[in-house]
């Protein structure tokens, strides 16, 4: 068995220089406008001191419990866990664990069921007693809420994976989905690429219902309401005419899994198994994000490939470049995030009034054109163009996405670099970018015209998202970069995708945020788009826009957006102020020609107060969505680089 959790033999760590940032003290009295340059200056050293010898910048990306308990999971499968490392999950899990008893998405959020059904039964296997205080809370939040019955499905699979669960108790997904073709409503290139690069392997895992049986120690019996013998396996409730018909196609695949006749399912095992092992990245990991990386790698291990074997060895070696350990604790993030750094980081540079031709941005923008893609993938099923975009994580050739593109052109755009190579880059990252443009003028991330809604309505479909379509922010930053290239309106695709803008707006004057939390962060990125192609900011749409944030400012100066927002109407745009989500309000109405309202002023001195000792900002909040509500981001740079942006363009805009 490979030992790469304590693997001494190790060359260069992978995640050298991988920012982990904590909370820093703040002594100073700066507050005022006149100290505007000094918060620039140190939130320019602050960060260029982080910068990578390759070039790029990389911090950490925070998830929660989940993905973490469920990488002591995978351990467990492959038997590699060591108790060394075990304890080091136990660790941060409990140093994670609410005041409750239960475990959250978010910070601040509520306890969650399925993540604090995961971090019980990953303690519970570490070892910690179930008699301490912490599990015992955690048990009884549990159980309050209806035990293991009502977790989500992925968290059924783990254990299900683990024995813990019946297979039974899981809605079907036949591996024969893989076969059907490109024109039927449901195949595998009609899913988010997420959700293909998750379920594909998945439906191996399904056919072969293997198990890997944890301690008696660790079982979790306790926590089935009625024991386990009585479970409720029914499926989650979907009341839509077609959610009650794919509840009723459940029953049918139901029989077919028991009959003995399944013509196509070796060929069907066959071509997943095939799919999988043609989409391993470089760096071992499939489609940068963990759930599909650990389903591949259960997946290629029950067909019998050998854990010391090419694959899988690269593959659980990988692992240790999303790892992170930090004072005898031990988290795993479930995607990376060094390109979209290193092009936010770029951009807030050149705002903060670094020349073009400074070593630093030029450093960075060679290894970004570096990273550019030039390969096929997935996203050519539904787009004829020539490659040429970026992706979020150093490994992911296969699903560029269109807003790392964006960002890191326009990154590109403001940098001094060798004139041809530059317009390479452009060139190819634009006719990639048009290429993707979707029938209604917008933008998915990864895939053109991803937008099959029924697929919402699968039983399995109980967490995150199951397809891609256009979202306002991803447009936003396109928008913009095409308005930096020096499109305007009248040019065709710019059009339809500002017509596709406005048809989004909300009634009141914000727009969705898909990506980050939330109207504000729809709205931080429409109006500098806007603003970019040259739209008249006196429009009253604008102005909509416009006086929606004003009427949301806090006391203090800044913005802050619940992550409830999503749910809750009223919390649109109200919330603890925090840097990024003031930064980005900031920016829409510095875009909007609001420099030098007092309102603009009180939030940049929010931001010049709020700095701290290191010269960075201190932001316990999640701001970054990976899906609403299901799965929140805490990118460890939001604090930094969109202050500095807002900071960086108030004073062009002022001093102009
Ligand atoms: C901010 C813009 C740049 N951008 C990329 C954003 C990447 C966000 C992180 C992606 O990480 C994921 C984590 C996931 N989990 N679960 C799923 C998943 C997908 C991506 C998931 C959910 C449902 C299904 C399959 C997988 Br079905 C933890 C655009």
């Amino acid at each position: 068995m490979s030992r790469y959790l304590t693997a001494e033999k190790e060359q260069v760590d992978p995640r050298r220089c991988l920012i982990i940032d904590r909370p820093a003290p703040r002594t100073h009295s700066r507050s005022r406008i006149e100290d505007l340059d000094e918060t620039i200056e140190r939130g320019v050293d602050w960060l260029l001191k982080r910068q990578s010898p390759e070039g790029w910048w990389w911090a950490e990306l925070e998830s929660n419990a989940t993905i973490t308990a469920e990488h002591l999971f995978l351990t467990h499968i492959f038997g590699i866990g060591t108790q060394g490392l075990w304890d080091k999950i136990a660790r941060q899990l409990l140093a994670w664990q609410n005041e409750d008893g239960s475990w959250s998405l978010w910070y601040g959020g509520p306890g969650e069921l399925s993540a604090t059904v995961e971090a019980y039964v990953a303690l519970k296997m570490a070892g910690v007693s179930p008699d301490s205080p912490e599990m015992k809370k955690a048990r009884e939040w549990i159980m309050a809420r209806g035990g293991v019955e009502r977790v989500r499905n992925f968290t059924k699979i783990w254990l299900a994976l683990m024995g813990e669960w019946p297979w039974e108790g899981l809605p079907v997904i036949p591996p024969e989905v893989v076969l059907l073709p490109r024109w039927f409503p449901i195949n595998i290139y009609a899913f988010g690429s997420w959700a293909r690069g998750t379920m594909v392997p998945l439906t191996i895992v399904y056919a072969h219902r293997p198990t890997f049986p944890i301690p008696k120690h660790a079982r979790i019996d306790e926590l089935f309401p009625r024991g386990r013998a009585n479970a409720d396996l029914s499926l989650p409730k979907k009341r839509s005419a077609w959610g009650r018909f794919f509840t009723f196609a459940d029953k049918v695949l139901r029989v077919h899994e028991h009959s003995r006749w399944k013509p196509l399912r070796k060929r069907a095992i066959k071509a997943a198994e095939e799919w999988i092992i043609a989409r391993q990245e470089a760096d071992g990991c499939w489609g940068g994000i963990q759930p599909a990386w650990v389903y591949s790698l259960i997946a290629l291990y029950i067909l019998g490939h050998d854990p010391e074997g090419p694959i899988l060895k690269k593959g659980i070696e990988g692992l240790k470049r999303y790892s992170i350990e930090e004072d005898g604790k031990f988290r795993f993030q479930s995607c990376i995030s060094p390109v979209w750094d290193t092009g936010l980081a770029m951009i807030g540079l050149q705002d903060a009034g670094l020349p073009p031709d400074h070593p630093a941005l030029v450093k960075a923008g060679k290894w970004l054109l570096n990273e550019q893609i030039f390969v096929g993938g997935d996203w050519q099923v539904k787009c004829k163009a020539r490659p040429g975009g970026w992706a979020f994580e150093f490994d992911n050739d296969v699903y560029p996405d269109t807003d790392d593109t964006a960002v890191v052109l326009m990154a590109i755009l403001g940098t001094d670099l060798p004139k041809r190579a530059k317009e390479f880059a452009l060139s190819r990252g634009l006719e990639w970018l048009l290429g993707m443009q979707s029938k209604n003028g917008g933008w998915g991330a990864f895939d053109r015209n991803n937008t099959r809604a029924l697929l919402r309505e699968i039983p399995f479909a109980d967490f995150g998202e199951m397809i891609d379509p256009p979202s306002v922010d991803v447009t936003a930053h396109i928008v913009e970069f095409l308005g930096k290239m020096g499109y305007r309106p009248g040019f065709k695709p710019l059009d339809r995708a500002l017509s596709y803008l406005f048809r989004e707006q909300e009634p009141d004057g914000p727009w969705y945020g898909r990506w980050g939390v939330n109207y504000i962060y729809g709205t931080g990125y429409v109006l500098p788009a806007l603003e970019a192609v040259g739209f008249p900011m006196d429009d009253p749409r604008v102005r909509k826009a416009v006086d929606w944030l004003l009427a949301r400012q806090n006391e203090d100066g800044g913005w802050g957006e619940d992550v409830m927002s999503y749910h809750k109407r009223e919390l649109r745009g109200r919330g603890p102020s925090t840097a990024s989500q003031t930064a980005w309000a900031l920016l829409a109405l510095i875009a909007a020609g609001e420099a030098r309202s007092e309102a603009v002023k009180r939030g940049i001195e929010y931001l010049i107060r709020t700095q701290n000792d290191e010269g960075t900002w201190n932001e316990p909040y999640f701001t970054g969505t990976g899906f609403p509500t299901d799965f929140l981001i805490r990118y460890h740079l939001y604090r930094h680089h969109f202050p500095l942006m807002a900071l960086g363009r108030y004073r062009k805009a002022v001093d102009g």
